[in-house]
């Protein structure tokens, strides 16, 4: 990458240069290719480096979601945001805001393939037992993927990797 940037920069110069060289030959005007060259390096390395930063912090930073309070009665909108947008290699966690035991279980209910990707469960360490409880999943692949709750069918969810 850094690369590239060096190669647009010297594009960028090679170009001034030209212009500069042909219209005016003094040393102000060096100077002053000099000056506009160096900010335009600056100015591109830093967009550049910034984008690359925030896309490495995107895909490290956890997305985060909630179970909201009284979602025993809620269908669509049991969880906030819904859908859920991540990132491949982003890992979702919902956290339980509710008084009420939940679970976070992937697919359609019912369906054949239902907990197969993820299930906070009904037992164990990941399950939603409480309010403040926290399940997580990574998602490797790109695609939407249903998840609903077992103990309320009507609370479904969608999240959506790209
Ligand atoms: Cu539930």
């Amino acid at each position: 990458m850094i690369v590239n940037y060096l190669l647009k920069i010297h594009q960028h110069c090679s170009l001034f240069n030209l212009i500069y060289y042909f219209e005016f030959n003094s040393l102000m005007n060096k100077a002053i290719y000099l000056t506009v060259c160096f900010v335009a390096a600056l100015s591109i390395m830093t967009v550049g480096m910034s984008g690359n930063f925030n896309t490495v912090f995107a895909q490290g930073d956890k997305v985060q979601a909630s179970i909201v309070p009284g979602a025993t009665t809620l269908t669509d909108t049991a969880v906030s945001p819904n859908p859920i947008q991540a990132k491949v290699g982003q890992t979702v966690v919902w956290t339980n805001d509710d008084s009420a035991f939940h679970t976070v279980t992937s697919g359609k209910i019912g369906a054949a393939d239902a907990g197969k990707l993820f299930d906070s469960g009904l037992t164990g360490p990941t399950a939603l037992t409480s309010k403040g409880k926290t399940f997580e999943h990574t998602f490797d692949t790109a695609g939407e993927i249903d998840y609903h709750c077992q103990l309320h069918p009507a609370m479904t969810g969608k999240v959506i990797v790209t």
